[in-house]
């Protein structure tokens, strides 16, 4: 088991659109397991392939408040979005540190692989309706803040940006002073 990097933006990586899992097997499994792995250290309810830099239409879901109840999403699709829409905060952890209200379908039905191929439907409100959608997004190489206007992305943009360079110089002076 591994703790994989996951990408931050703006990396132009995280607008890759995914391509299908054209055969669900045991050879995914480790995958899964550091994907499971990232996503509860992060503290995430969800983890998509694209944000560990591998391409593949695959998502991990927990929203439980327990953190026991693992979902393995493979070759999601949304069926059907409900006309009534709501509003919450949402975060990424490809977005550390920044929230910021986004509309959403209230209700949500997908159809998904489970990690030994069965098609399952998943019909879902609430955080799970949220996270679902968010998830297919990132597939799709979308991120919440492309539901943001543009101003408020371009300051998005340039925070992070100055915090990557400054997290970036500490750790060269930090290599610097180890040797
Ligand atoms: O951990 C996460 N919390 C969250 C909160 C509101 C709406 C969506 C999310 S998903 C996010 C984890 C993540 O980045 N998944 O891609
Ligand atoms: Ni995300």
């Amino acid at each position: 088991m591994a703790l994989l990097p996951i990408l931050a933006y703006p990396d132009p990586k995280l607008s890759t659109v995914a391509s299908p899992v054209d055969k669900v097997d045991d050879s995914l499994a480790p995958l899964l397991a550091d994907m499971f792995e990232t996503m509860y250290a992060a503290k995430g309810v969800g983890l998509a392939a694209t944000q560990i830099d591998v391409h593949r239409r695959i998502v991990v879901i927990d929203v439980s408040e327990e953190r026991n109840q693992p979902m393995v999403l493979i070759n999601p699709e949304i069926q059907w979005l409900s006309e009534e829409f709501v509003k919450g905060d949402e975060g990424c952890l490809s977005v550390p540190g920044i929230y910021d209200g986004v509309e959403r379908a209230a209700r949500v039905r997908a159809t998904a692989l489970d990690e030994h191929g069965n098609s399952r439907t998943i019909e879902a409100e609430g955080l799970l309706a949220v996270c679902i959608q968010h998830e297919v997004d990132h597939l799709n190489g979308k991120l919440f803040v492309h539901h943001l206007s543009q101003l408020k992305r371009e300051r998005i943009k340039s925070k992070l940006l100055k915090e990557q360079r400054e997290a970036a110089r500490a750790n060269k002076e930090k290599q610097a002073g180890k040797v």
